[in-house]
């Protein structure tokens, strides 16, 4: 970053001219690689040409899919407490649970479903959870992501606590990361400050997944946020 001294021009009222240092200029890019309307736009990255790594991918996003539809129709017939549908979100819940390497925890919120699935929590399991039993937890299967933290309902609470477990990995000298996802409308909150500041104080092994839908609940993210980069549509 280059730092430069300048003279400002003098203010009406005022006499002398003030020694101005700019400290800091930030740049902010937005990459995609499909338009609004789902076509290509710019050049796709490799893996997008590799029919042997988007089939999983396409798999995992159609059974979270089909998961999420059954799961909403138990809600609604009553046999299941709450369901938070993820409709819509597969591809990011995918993607995220498909670049986590397995000894990585993940901290979600409600909407993580298709990044469980894909880290190995079963669905019996997500199911027991929603219907208020704790043992859907545990994430005792065979592939089971243990360390992974439960699904967080409270908004943005389970971001100081990837801090911790980031911070722990960096303490004990682990090569793992902890991985965090949260809503547009969680960034609202105080805790997402302190985490964002706490993992850059320390230089944490931690990565924020903010997952922009436009809304929290009916309040749309221009009244959550004046963030540049805003909707998928206008980046
Ligand atoms: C601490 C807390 N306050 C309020 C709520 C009620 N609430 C449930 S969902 C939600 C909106 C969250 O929006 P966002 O973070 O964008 O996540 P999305 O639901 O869009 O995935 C709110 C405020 C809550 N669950 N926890
Ligand atoms: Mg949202």
């Amino acid at each position: 970053m280059r730092k430069s001294v300048e003279l400002s021009p003098a203010r009406p009222g005022q006499r002398g001219r003030e020694a101005r240092e700019c400290v800091a200029r930030f740049e902010v890019y937005c990459t995609r690689f499909l338009d609004p309307d789902g076509r290509q736009c710019g050049s796709l990255p490799a893996f997008a040409r590799d029919a042997d790594a988007l089939v999983p991918l396409y798999r995992a996003m159609a059974l979270t899919r089909q998961f999420d539809q059954r799961a909403v129709a138990l809600q609604r017939t009553g046999r299941l407490g709450t369901y938070p549908s993820s409709e819509g979100q597969e591809a990011t819940e995918v993607a995220i649970g498909a670049a986590m390497a397995r000894d990585d925890v993940l901290l979600g919120t409600y909407r993580e479903t298709g990044a469980m699935l894909v880290r190995g929590v079963e669905m019996r399991e997500i199911l027991l959870y929603w219907g208020g039993d704790e043992r859907g937890m545990a994430y005792t299967g065979p592939n089971a992501p243990r360390e992974d933290f439960p699904v967080a309902v409270p908004i943005a609470t389970h971001v100081p606590h990837a801090v911790g477990v980031a911070y722990a990995f960096k303490l004990r000298n682990q090569p793992r990361a902890a991985v965090c996802v949260l809503g547009d409308g969680a960034t609202s909150k105080g805790d997402f400050y302190e985490a964002l500041n706490a993992a850059g104080v320390w230089q944490l092994p931690l990565v924020f997944v903010v997952v922009n839908n436009q809304w929290a609940i009916s309040l749309p993210r221009e009244m959550q946020s004046r963030a540049a980069t805003k909707s998928p549509t206008g980046c």
